[in-house]
């Protein structure tokens, strides 16, 4: 265990390392609970570093064997060792070879951080601070070294045995039952990046060549029998490789690119150079088994990982702090090439709700943060979607402002410049700057302010002058320790469209607008713009040029106009889902629904528009979720409230549009054999779509029709989505479905996941005694990240009226989860009590109830570092 309290960490406190490792051998001798480890590091003392440091090698829980310098054993007074901490004060020169031996336990190893053991095979997981868990080591991402690993276990137990970079020796361990394989990696890298694996897996092969002709093995190892169900992720990486060679000039670097499988794993991958390793639900899919959506999200986990070979690995981080240096970058990244891929503007769409939901809601609470932080004291709780998701979006609006080719020269420069560096956002902020002779500094405030701009915008249009003013206000509204906010640099895509539907020159007295997109940087601004025929309705925020919350005055009328004939495909969705918000809003607010024409008239033209495909009207008439109701809501939210007007909502344009769902509902149904590509995909999304509103009512139509096709269906997407239309209603089709479901899957620990969050899901009193039951299940563990978040993360996270109960059962059963979790894996316990986020928008009852909640887990004692995070800032 580590220090339970530790201390805040600070930005400004940075110092370069005092000692640097040139290279490091390591060797793994891998025993089930006794794996010697032996490292050699040749340190030499850093130019840069504090003049007459000692060595201090970060550990966490080692036991140490054996110490060496130079060869020689070393005793004693001459250095100091605690599980945590391993000290030279006087080191003998400044350069020479540290050997260290330690013994670690991957069995006992829940946490999943450092050596592992996952399905009995051996693994590996070390960003951010894992493999101090292995050995003593500099543990940071500033020292960069070049890593030969020998790893050697017991044959038949681990056949297979992988590390980073390329295969240089492999044999067998003379009179022994042992074999071991050796990998050097010519790459400098960070600590964090290390991996090893080791066991009894099976592999499917391809090979990639690369632009300059380099030949590429490649490599999926999953467990022995799913070998099937690596072909998607297979091609996903081709086309990633390809892609990063087209779109970035970037190509691979190595001989050997291997990803393994695992069915332990705390987040979703590792991007481990040379050796990714990943969760095996963005690895494994078939039609049976796997959805559309796990489809797209392998197609971007793979490539995300990839692309981290030169955003985050070629190029890492400083510090942590930087963390969105890799990953903001890298999530932009593979958000374009899914674009690419797929349909652009429902990608936007889709990534846009994603970060609505999850990192808008952390900005507008407690443990709001900036896209880099200035202080921490648990890493592991930065992995957020602010760092990811909205990190993305700063990098976005870099490209809006600066056009592709500025972008394109930008990227350029910083792979010049710091390739095999570990660099900070003021270098990355700087190439753009210097490439492009544009001053960023207003822009990099979006690093460094948190919480989410809101832009208010009204506009006055003058019919003798021919102009339509705008005038804009911003405001950032107070985070945690960021009480005041300096104006932002905000790109805005903007159109102004007419009243025959097209859109009109953009001009600012007689300039014309660039790509449509105007600057706002001042706290109170207006933009005059000129040469109108007849008024318009502004089109804001196009595309979701910048991630703001937007306040304008458009009328509901504007707004179903817009979502009529707006040009830009993110806006005609934004207008119908406006409309729908605010009446939904309302409907909360007052227990009534007000008329719901407006939005009907709106979805009937959407529905019937045959130039827009099919994933795009199934994203545009879905509703809002319950989520964004309540962050919309921000104070005093009722969750039982807004489900019900949600669910009245549901059932008005059900009813109101039943005739057009029936026919879109037959107008999908596949033509041919299952295929995953996004225009099926959108086809089966808008006929689930159907399904889901023609059975709202609980007729017993809409109910056969659901359980039919339950029964039908030859792919997951279409059987789980009646499923789910079925658990919604209290039918006793819904039992037997549920029980047809478990019986057919019951041996594909991923499908039950799906099971799981189904059941989490019900928004009915019974559901946290049935979650208390399925804990108990044989399927179920809590030693399993995955089954814990689709039962009990699930339910905190996608049920909110079950959760937030006003008895406060449901607060109190998570936090117990959490407890209990805490002592086998604070960071999926972290995880989880960061449900409690947004208890400060509830109503009195139920916010009390969630405080005693998060009360109860601060004053435990023995807390992991993690979950004492959460609870005092969910507190803060
Ligand atoms: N760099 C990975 C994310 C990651 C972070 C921590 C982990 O350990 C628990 C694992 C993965 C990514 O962005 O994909
Ligand atoms: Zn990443």
């Amino acid at each position: 265990m580590r220090d339970a309290e530790p201390k805040a960490i600070h930005l400004s406190d940075y110092r370069p390392p005092a000692w640097l490792v040139d290279k490091v051998d390591l060797d793994f001798s891998l025993h089930p609970s006794q794996t010697r480890v032996t490292s050699k590091l040749s340190l030499r003392r850093n130019p840069a570093g504090a003049p007459g440091a000692p060595v201090v090698l970060d550990g966490d829980g080692l036991t140490l064997v054996r110490l060496a310098i130079d060869g020689k054993p070393l005793a004693g007074p001459s250095f100091e060792a605690t599980p945590d901490r391993l000290t030279l004060a006087h080191p003998p020169a400044d350069a020479f070879v540290l050997e260290i031996e330690t013994l670690v336990d991957p069995t006992a190893n829940t946490q999943l951080m450092g050596l592992y053991r996952t399905s009995s095979n051996y693994c590996t997981q070390c960003e951010p601070e894992g493999f101090r868990r292995i050995t003593y080591y500099p543990d940071r991402p500033d020292v960069l070294s070049v890593f030969t690993t020998r790893v050697e276990a017991d044959e038949a137990e681990a056949p297979v045995l992988l590390g980073n970079g390329n295969l240089v020796e492999s044999g067998k361990v003379d009179g022994t039952s042992r074999h071991y394989a050796v990998w050097h990696d010519p790459w400098p890298k960070p600590s964090y990046l290390f991996a090893l694996v080791g066991g009894r897996l099976a592999k499917i092969s391809d090979s990639f060549l690369t632009r300059s002709g380099r030949e590429v093995e490649l490599g999926i190892y999953v467990e022995h029998g799913k070998e099937a169900r690596a072909g998607y992720a297979m091609d996903a990486l081709k086309r990633s490789m390809r892609w990063d060679e087209e779109a970035f000039g970037r190509e691979y670097d190595l001989d050997v690119f291997n990803i393994v499988a695992v069915s332990d794993f705390n987040m979703g991958a590792m991007e481990n150079k040379g050796l990714n390793v990943f969760n095996d639900k963005y690895v494994l899919a078939t039609p049976e088994t796997a959805t559309d959506a796990d489809y797209s999200g392998i197609e971007g986990v793979i490539a995300h990982e990839y692309f981290h070979n030169w955003t985050g690995n070629r190029i890492t981080c400083r510090d942590w702090f930087q963390l969105c240096l890799k990953e903001g970058l890298t999530v932009f990244r593979d958000q374009e090439f899914s674009s690419d891929e797929r349909s652009r503007p429902v990608k936007r769409i889709a990534d846009v709700r994603a970060l609505k939901a999850a990192q808008f809601t952390e900005d507008q609470g407690p443990l709001a943060h900036p896209v880099r932080p200035e202080t921490y004291r648990e890493i592991n709780n930065f992995y957020t979607a602010t760092v990811y998701e909205k990190g993305a979006e700063v990098v976005r609006m870099l490209k809006t402002l600066l056009g592709e080719a500025g972008f394109r020269a930008g990227m350029d420069l910083y792979f010049e410049r710091h390739d095999g560096e570990a660099a900070t956002i003021e270098d990355f902020v700087a190439s753009f700057a210097d490439a492009t002779g544009r001053d960023l500094s207003q822009f990099a405030l979006w690093y460094a302010q948190s919480g989410t701009p809101v832009l208010t915008v009204s506009g006055a249009w003058d019919a003798e002058a021919g102009t339509y003013r705008l005038d804009v206000a911003q405001e950032v509204p107070p985070t945690p320790g960021q009480p005041t906010k300096k104006p932002m640099l905000i790109p805005l895509a903007l159109g102004l469209v007419g009243p025959d539907g097209r859109d009109r020159p953009l001009a600012l007295g007689n300039t014309p607008v660039e790509n449509g997109v105007v600057e706002v940087s001042e706290a109170r601004q207006s933009f005059l713009f000129t040469g109108l025929d007849a008024r318009p309705v502004p089109s804001l925020n196009r595309g979701f040029s910048a991630p703001v919350n937007l306040v304008s005055d458009l009328t509901e009328q504007d707004r179903v106009f817009l979502a009529a004939h707006d040009a830009d495909p993110f806006n005609r969705f934004d207008a119908i889902q406006r409309i729908a918000l605010e009446m939904l809003k309302t409907g909360a607010r007052t227990g009534s629904l007000p008329a719901t024409e407006a939005l009907v008239t709106a979805a009937r033209a959407i529905l019937a528009d045959t130039t827009l495909d099919a994933a795009f009207k199934a994203q545009a008439l879905a509703l809002p979720g319950e989520g964004e109701v309540a962050r919309e809501l921000a104070k005093d939210v009722d969750p039982d409230a807004v489900f019900a007007a949600r669910k009245a909502l549901r059932l008005a344009v059900g009813t109101a549009l039943e005739g057009a769902f029936a026919t879109t509902y037959a107008a999908m149904a596949a033509t041919g054999p299952f295929s995953p590509d996004a225009a099926s995909a959108g086809r089966r999304a808008l006929r689930n779509l159907s399904l889901d509103f023609l059975a709202v009512t609980g007729s017993a139509e809409g109910i056969a029709r659901a359980k039919a096709q339950f029964e039908a269906a030859d792919n997951m997407t279409d059987r789980i989505t009646a499923l789910a239309v079925l658990t919604q209603h209290e039918v006793p089709e819904r039992e037997a479905a549920l029980q047809a479901f478990y019986d057919r899957f019951e041996r594909d620990a991923l499908v039950i996941d799906k099971w799981f969050t189904l059941q989490a899901q019900i928004a009915a009193p019974g559901t946290l005694e049935r979650i208390k039951d399925l804990m108990l299940h044989p399927a179920f563990s809590l030693g399993n990240p995955n089954r814990v978040r689709s039962l009990v993360g699930a339910f905190a996270a996608t049920n909110p009226t079950q959760f937030n109960r006003a008895d406060g059962a449901g607060h109190e059963f998570v936090t117990d989860v959490v407890l209990t979790l805490d002592g086998k894996n604070p960071q999926v316990a972290a995880r989880l009590l960061a449900s409690f986020k947004t208890f400060r928008q509830l109503e009195p009852v139920r916010r009390a109830s969630a405080e005693r909640a998060l009360r109860k887990v601060a004053e435990t004692p023995g807390l992991s570092p993690d979950v004492a995070d959460i609870a005092t800032r969910a507190l803060g």
